[in-house]
């Protein structure tokens, strides 16, 4: 297909301009130490998700721990998320819009900086699935709505009642006062993106949301946008956020977290680096919630979010733990 031909090329393109020694030695906390090997390579491979998904990682482990790719890794993980009907944002048992329809958005990224993504999907269960099909069944990068459904169904996707009975009875209850105020850390916080570096030390990365709750209808927000939401560059490392979605959006938060871990930020550096931007456009506002999580080639993590209470699931060699992540905003 051109489109990947192109993005091949100019990847390879990327790959000679950056600087071999931006990759090297960061200070992070959070780096995982090689107890086995004296080049510090055997880290790998590693799974992280926003918020504490134990399942979801999982999952990515199994995968990855077997030899498969990070890109099979990172969409099985989040899947466990989108199946999971108690997840009220993601997936089947998402909170639908104002008018009472759960719509998905999901996007995916590989090794080679393909990505797909779909936006505001109705009844299909699956969207990351979707996403990772636009990526390689198809010359386009997103696709919405309608037509992001009948492309799925081309694809063999099942048509399925995404709003469960709880959804939808919180739905009808909002309805009665119909104010658009998200608690911190309480409503739509369940958002998953992960990332993960596999045996041969390539990223992909995927998230997947119904987005906030009671939105308007259309409404899409930062997590299948490539760049926002999502971002992965195989020579630097990646980066995926949960939260408001339009203050991601504002700052194009993924990728700006990249570009300064190709800069020599660590991941941790990265991530405090990309929440204190969104802070700077946010003088007088700082009632709502951001968490951004970041992995570089090296196998290292970071976090850092808003207000304290976010947290991220890691799965590597050295077991599964649930890190909390350090706050713009101290308790
Ligand atoms: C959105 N970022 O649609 C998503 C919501 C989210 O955890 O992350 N919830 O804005």
């Amino acid at each position: 297909m051109k489109r990947r031909k192109f993005l091949k090329n100019s990847t390879k393109i990327t790959a000679g301009l950056v600087s071999a020694p931006l990759l090297a030695s960061y200070p992070d906390t959070r780096k995982i130490e090689t107890k086995t090997n004296d080049h510090a390579v055997e880290t790998k491979p590693i799974a992280i998700c926003t918020w504490n998904f134990q399942n979801a990682t999982a999952k990515a482990w199994e995968v990855l721990k077997d030899g498969g790719s990070a890109l099979d890794a990172v969409e099985q993980g989040v899947m466990v998320e989108e199946a999971n009907e108690n997840n009220q944002t993601v997936g089947k048992g998402g909170r639908p819009d104002r008018n009472g329809n759960v719509t998905l958005d999901a996007c995916i990224m590989d090794k080679d900086g393909n990505c797909g993504a779909v936006l505001a999907m109705q009844n299909i269960a699956h969207p990351v699935s979707v996403a990772r099909k636009v990526m390689e069944d198809t010359p386009h990068v997103m696709l919405a709505g309608k037509g992001a459904e009948q492309f799925a169904y081309e694809k063999g996707f099942e048509k399925v009642n995404l709003l469960t009975e709880k959804s939808k009875q919180e739905w009808l209850e909002w309805k009665k006062t119909s104010k658009y105020k998200p608690i911190i850390n309480i409503e739509n916080h369940d958002t998953i993106g992960m990332l993960a570096i596999d045996k041969n030390g390539d990223i992909s990365g995927a998230c997947t949301t119904s987005g906030m709750a009671y939105k308007y209808a259309g409404r899409v927000g930062d997590s299948p946008i490539i760049g926002a939401g999502l971002f992965v560059d195989n020579e630097v490392g990646g980066a995926t956020a949960t939260g408001v979605g339009e203050e991601v959006v504002r700052t194009v938060g993924s990728f700006l977290i990249v570009e300064l871990m190709r800069q020599g930020k660590s991941p941790q550096e990265a991530c405090e680096e990309g929440v204190k931007r969104i802070m700077a456009k946010n003088k007088d506002n700082t009632d709502f919630q951001i968490g951004f999580i970041a992995m570089n080639k090296k196998g290292e993590t970071g976090s850092f979010c808003i207000h304290p209470g976010f947290t991220y699931r890691q799965y590597s060699n050295e077991g599964h733990v649930n890190n909390p992540s350090d706050s713009f905003i101290k308790r």
